[in-house]
């Protein structure tokens, strides 16, 4: 079988595994034996040695006609690659490195997955000729590391797998209202002491570390080996300062950068919580210009990300520089501080030979310069807008590329932009989102956004989570990034059963495999999938998987939760939607801590969503839900905090319930925010009293409704 140059256009980036029953004797066999040349060219080193590094070949002569060449052939595009083999081996061109680093990877995509543990067996290739190339220059992953830390080795492991895929840029966070990551040699404060929360440090804690000083920093030199590390791997690596907002952490160490007017500290017990630069204060400038030229000196991308989102613009409105600033300049809205801010940022970059990146707020008014890059996360008319206004532009709606999102409903993650599985990123599709061609143009690509606050209740020394989260959406991102669009969901998902999740587990991925689907019918509760993992289920009450091999008989389908495994991939813990079924007594909401005008308490007290309180908590401070008639549940889950992101919560507390409203039982301790009362009967009410002296720097305490399940009854 011989693929033509046409026919390869089409190729996946994850490329069916290579089926053909190669002749006898094979012509071209790719074995430990087989070395990788690079015909002189010294720049392709690294990736020579890369490449034999996957199947333990040389790169050295040995008069052996195994040979693997790579060459770059400027007739091809950037980051076009042209692969052929024939009986004299294997040539890979690309138009630049990029290009031949890409075809390295469609290459191995021709070789068993083991290729990826670097445990490639000897393989007879058939001789085949093909040639792909990207259609967007962007196609990138950010990941957040100011909320969650990750270590150097964390990184380079990401990166080692988004090559794999042919993503192209790491978008790093590296600053934020939780942590600043990245030494800046002439404020080593920024480091030493922001680097870290919680503890001595003037960060407060935040997202489940409440005991313990939490954090870490890249020096310039780890950095710069990440940096080097990636650049072999073709990924560029895009750094991010979060300005003139989410600036809390540097805020904290240098207060004079706050606006001009006394805070309102009695919310938060004491810590202040603004978190947006002065834009009038000109000493902020020299600060900005030792920060941002350290950054420009250290990255070698030519755009700087500064940020620009979700600014606290109430803070400029009630600060006399500011407001005065505004009247000097006549300026109509605080959104013009921001451009203000962000074009004295944008010059200082300029200066050193950058542009700058922004997040889609920082162009509402559209007036910085089109030179701009703009990553529209917010919906997708932001990515229409910036485009429409001529701004080169990453696509990156939160509904469709937020890998903190959960992947259904009762998952783990955020859901604020909605539910966003491998298959949901898949759809995005241009024409139906409304992009002219013009509009289209401008688009430069897409980047799948890795935000971390809920990362740290999630065990993040190991990488299951993040794992979880990347793989396969991931996957489906590289896909379109290449392609432009997604196209066939079934066609894709075949070659990710059959084929790519061989792959991932060899690269040592916990993917995500989709749930197993769960039917009960006449008292036989069963569970299906369809691709090849296997099923186990779990019931209530122990901790052991028994392999599901016949419906179950019950009359209590709640009882069951079933997961599915194929190699280092995973399913949800998934359970029949009877599992899910609440009721909504009525109940009032009280607590020592004042009310919110915007979040009142009638939202819990109406199972419609969140309240919050007027300020903190103090120990002694309580939450108390009384029921209109006295109570019996199966389970109720009582929770401070935003659900999943240990925030605004009571870090610790007692639950007590009551059959008359008077007399109180303790009936357990708040861990991460939350209890689940078992089995509770004839309540009155249920009292939550925080116990601990931590604050995690919100000014209020925010009050879930009680998701309560009924009384287990037998269906049948
Ligand atoms: C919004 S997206 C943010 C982040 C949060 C994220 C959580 C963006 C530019 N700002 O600060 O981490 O939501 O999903």
């Amino acid at each position: 079988m011989k693929h033509t140059i046409a026919a390869a256009l089409f190729s996946l980036v994850v490329l069916p595994a290579w089926s053909c029953t190669p002749k006898v004797p094979p012509r071209f066999t790719l074995s430990a034996h087989t070395e990788v040349r690079t015909e002189g060219d010294t720049t392709l080193q690294p990736l020579a040695r890369y490449t034999a590094d996957h199947f333990a070949g040389r790169t050295s002569d040995d008069n052996t006609w195994d040979v693997i060449r790579l060459v770059r052939d400027t007739t091809l595009g950037g980051e076009a690659y042209r692969v052929e083999v024939s009986p004299r081996g294997c040539t890979i061109r690309g138009g630049d490195y990029g290009g031949v680093f890409n075809g390295v990877q469609a290459f191995f995509e021709l070789l068993p997955a083991e290729v990826y543990a670097r445990r490639c067996p000897p393989t007879p290739l058939c001789d085949t000729l093909f040639e792909s190339r990207p259609r967007f220059p962007y196609r990138s992953m950010m990941l957040d590391v100011a909320r969650t830390w990750c270590t150097v080795d964390q990184l380079l492991r990401q990166i080692d797998l988004l090559a794999y895929h042919r993503i192209n840029r790491l978008h790093l966070h590296l600053t934020d209202d939780e942590g600043w990551r990245i030494e800046i040699k002439s404020h080593p404060e920024l480091t030493a002491i922001g680097g870290f929360r919680g503890g001595d440090s003037p960060v407060a804690p935040v997202y489940g570390r409440w005991h313990e000083k939490y954090g870490g920093f890249y020096t310039q030199d780890e950095m710069r080996r990440v940096i080097r590390y990636a650049a072999e791997r073709n990924i560029e690596i895009i750094p991010e300062i979060d300005l003139p907002g989410h600036s809390r952490t540097i805020a904290s160490i240098h207060p004079e950068i706050r606006c001009n007017y006394r805070p309102d500290t009695l919310p938060t017990r004491g810590y202040d919580f603004r978190s947006a630069w002065c834009v009038a204060r000109e000493e902020n400038y020299t600060l900005l210009e030792d920060i941002l030229s350290e950054i420009c000196a250290l990255f070698p991308a030519p755009y700087v990300h500064i940020g620009g989102d979700e600014v606290d613009m109430e803070q400029w409105l009630r600060c006399p520089d500011c407001r005065f600033l505004m009247r000097r300049e006549g300026m109509a809205s605080p959104a013009e501080l921001e451009d203000h801010f962000l074009n004295r940022a944008i010059d200082i970059l300029k200066r050193h030979h950058k542009r700058a990146a922004v997040w889609n707020e920082a162009v509402a008014t559209a007036r910085l310069s089109r030179e701009t890059l703009v990553f529209g996360w917010k919906d997708t008319e932001a990515c229409l807008k910036a485009a429409a206004d001529g701004y080169p532009t990453v696509v990156m709606p939160g509904k469709y590329f937020y890998l903190d999102m959960r992947q259904t409903p009762h998952e783990a993650g955020h859901d604020w932009a909605g539910v966003v599985d491998a298959r949901r990123l898949y759809s995005f599709d241009f024409t139906k989102e409304g992009f002219t061609e013009e509009q289209l143009r401008n688009v430069v690509g897409f980047e799948g956004a890795f935000w971390s606050e809920a990362y740290l209740s999630h065990n993040p020394e190991k990488n299951d989570y993040l794992d979880y989260m990347c793989f396969p959406r991931l996957t489906a991102l590289a896909h379109m990034g290449w392609h432009g669009t997604g196209g066939d969901w079934q066609e894709f998902y075949q070659t990710l059963i059959n084929t790519h999740y061989d792959r991932l587990s060899a690269m040592g991925v916990a993917f995500r495999l989709f749930p197993p689907k769960i039917t009960y019918r006449d008292g036989l509760l069963s569970a299906e999938v369809d691709d090849h993992s296997q099923l186990f289920y779990i019931e209530r009450g122990s901790a052991e998987e028994h392999p599901f091999t016949a419906p179950i008989a019950t009359a209590y389908p709640a009882r069951y939760q079933f997961v599915s495994r194929y190699k280092t991939g995973q399913s949800p813990l998934t359970v029949h939607e009877e599992y899910y079924r609440r009721i909504h007594p009525e109940v009032t909401v009280t607590s020592s801590m004042g009310e919110s005008d915007r979040f009142p308490y009638a939202n819990a007290a109406r199972y419609r969503g969140i309240s919050r309180t007027r300020r903190t908590a103090r120990p002694g401070d309580w939450i108390c839900y009384t029921f209109t008639r006295n109570l019996s549940a199966e389970e109720i889950l009582v929770q401070t905090g935003n659900p999943q992101l240990p925030k605004s919560l009571f870090i610790e507390g007692v639950v007590e319930t009551s059959e008359d409203g008077h007399t109180y039982h303790k009936a357990g301790n708040l861990k991460n925010g939350m209890l689940i009362l078992r089995q509770p009967r004839n309540l009155k009410s249920i009292r939550i009293t925080a116990t601990s002296d931590l604050r995690d720097g919100t000014p209020f305490i925010t009050i879930e409704p009680l998701k309560i399940r009924p009384v287990e009854r037998a269906t049948k």
